[in-house]
């Protein structure tokens, strides 16, 4: 088999990537040094995390001059999501930065005044009527990044670039550039299924080449970001020692019946290609309980991303048990370690549960100061803040006044037992066994300033009901803040979906009991989406 070359300079999940190319037919060899970049035919540089810390690691590792002297060399050379920014002068995110300076011109932020950022989801690539490296107009493509290079018509174009853009809100921004020997996406085409595939393997065979900038008389492409449907996975191991897909009824995940077993849905690398397969966004893998009981580089989630990110080309989120911990030699291990091996398993992002709220109680004691040291700082610094998710199992706390409280309440359609017309929600750790006093609005805005990415919002009280996800709570959180936030708990069909996106404005929507149950299918929620008018990607085989 044909070999290409991957520079590992920890970009976090390269996995993911090593996986797509073999799906293509070819064998990777890492470069692990400067000297060995020579050696390569076909080159990627991967990119996940920040501008500053990307170009600093190839730097300082003295890679800048043997990349440079590869794409001078006219031999084929990709770059991927900040491998694409690394190809412009600089960007914002870190002004005293250069970059390789091919492309002239430097990124800016995303707006996020009517917008969240990061932006993160199914976005398009459209080259118009030129052929760029195997991109389909009907197809849709996984970003996710803050930063990007805001497209002017005709500029790239000037210096010789063939362009794809996307178009998020009001801003369109480049996608993807090529010209000769050079292909560049700010999407991961690792991650972008089928549509993916097909270009890293436009990029490996050299057809793309050939073809580039050839006019091209498809459908004119349409739309822009879609609306993401996650699937997820509550793991654990059961009584009898197998870990297993399990899904609780308000968080008790044990059968109603005598012998109280945890509930066995399914083996979880089955049902993540089979959500894949489904056309599910995104996967999620939440280990409910601690197995802290191994050690942590024998942790079972590792081999279950190893084997999910083999077959299943969406990102993969994995959440349970990260947080600053000792090994049981008495070793300690950071939260960030143990994120970056999730991150080397084929992890996308990590999710961060109870030491997050435990976080944020200190950034509060400590007059909203930062030191640098938590978890979600330590991880997205290196590995930028899409990578970073805080998972929130908020509770109804019933009041009887807007003011009979500290915390932030919000007027209910639902009053409670004794016909309170305000409530609040109250953060949990250890999957909803402890209640703190801090609510929602708190935590969100304590984890935001400190670099989390994306908010997974569960809510005890609706998990597992199948009545509908909690319309309220998702309307307070989305506006408290400006990133992400996927709504969790309580979807039973597919109209929960359509009733989320279209009376709340949140940017994803996960479900877990009614597609492990096999009551519906991801596809039949997208189908019903669709007819819905709303666009979502479909999966293609
Ligand atoms: O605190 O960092 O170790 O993380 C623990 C993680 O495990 C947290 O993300 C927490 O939400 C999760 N977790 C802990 N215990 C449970 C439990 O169920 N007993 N599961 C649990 C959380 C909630 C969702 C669920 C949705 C959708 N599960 O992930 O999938 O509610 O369900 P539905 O569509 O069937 O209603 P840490």
């Amino acid at each position: 088999m044909p070999t290409v070359y991957l520079l590992d300079y920890v970009a976090g999940n390269i996995r993911s990537l090593a996986n797509a190319i073999e799906k293509c037919g070819y064998t990777v060899s890492w470069i692990r040094s400067p000297e060995e970049v020579a050696n390569a035919d076909k080159l990627i540089l991967p990119g996940v995390g920040h501008f500053g810390h990307c170009m600093s690691q190839l730097a300082s590792a003295g890679y800048l001059p043997a990349i440079n002297a590869h794409i001078a060399s006219g031999k084929p050379f990709m770059a991927i999501c900040v491998g694409i920014q690394a190809l412009f002068e600089g960007s914002v995110e870190d002004p005293g930065v250069p970059g390789l300076g091919l492309i002239k011109g430097n990124l800016e932020r995303f707006d996020d005044k009517n917008k969240s950022v990061p932006h993160i989801g199914w976005n398009s690539a459209n080259s118009g009527s030129k052929s760029l490296h195997d991109l389909q107009p009907g197809s849709k493509y996984y970003y996710v990044h803050s930063y990007m290079y805001p497209y002017k018509a005709g500029e790239l174009e000037a210096q010789g670039w063939t362009v794809a853009t996307g178009t998020y809100g009001n801003e369109t921004f480049v996608g993807a550039v090529a010209k000769d020997n050079i292909l560049a996406t700010q999407f991961h085409p690792e991650k972008s299924g089928v549509a993916g595939l097909r270009v890293i393997k436009s990029f490996l065979t050299g057809e793309g080449v050939k073809s580039l900038g050839q006019q091209l008389s498809g459908p004119a492409p349409t739309g822009g970001l879609t609306r993401r449907v996650i699937a997820c996975l509550d793991v654990r191991t059961n009584d009898q020692g197998d870990l297993v897909v399990t899904k609780g009824d308000q968080y008790d995940v044990r059968e109603k019946g005598d012998d109280r077993g945890v509930r066995n849905l399914g083996k979880p690398v089955e049902m993540a290609k089979k959500y894949y397969e489904q056309g599910a966004d995104e996967v999620t893998f939440l280990n409910i309980t601690s197995f802290r009981d191994c050690p942590i580089a024998d942790l079972p989630m590792l081999e279950i991303l190893r084997r999910t990110a083999e077959t299943v080309f969406v990102p993969l989120t994995i959440g349970g048990g990260i947080r600053d911990t000792v090994d049981t030699d008495g070793t300690k291990v950071s939260a960030l370690e143990i994120a970056t091996m999730y991150f080397k398993s084929g992890a996308d992002k990590v999710s961060i549960g109870s030491d997050a709220v435990l976080a944020a109680e200190e950034y509060y004691s400590l007059g909203r100061k930062l030191f640098g040291n938590t978890a979600i700082e330590q991880i997205s610094r290196a590995y930028g803040n899409q990578a970073v998710v805080v998972s929130i199992d908020p509770k109804r706390v019933f009041v009887p006044k807007q003011d009979a409280t500290r915390h932030a309440t919000i007027r209910t359609a639902f009053p409670g037992p004794k016909g309170e017309e305000y409530c609040w929600y109250a953060c949990t750790i250890k999957g909803g066994r402890e209640t703190r006093d801090m609510d929602v609005v708190e935590l969100v805005q304590a984890v935001e300033a400190m670099g989390a990415g994306e908010i997974l919002l569960n809510c005890i009280d609706r998990d597992g009901t199948n009545s509908g996800f909690d319309l309220e709570l998702i309307n307070q959180v989305k506006s408290s803040i400006r990133i992400p936030v996927i709504a969790s708990s309580g979807a039973g069909n597919p109209g929960h979906f359509e009733e989320v996106f279209q009376k709340t404005p949140t940017d994803a929507a996960l479900g877990a009991g009614m597609f492990h149950r096999g009551e519906y299918t991801v596809q039949q929620v997208k189908d019903y989406l669709a007819e819905k008018g709303l666009e979502v990607r479909q999966f293609e085989g």
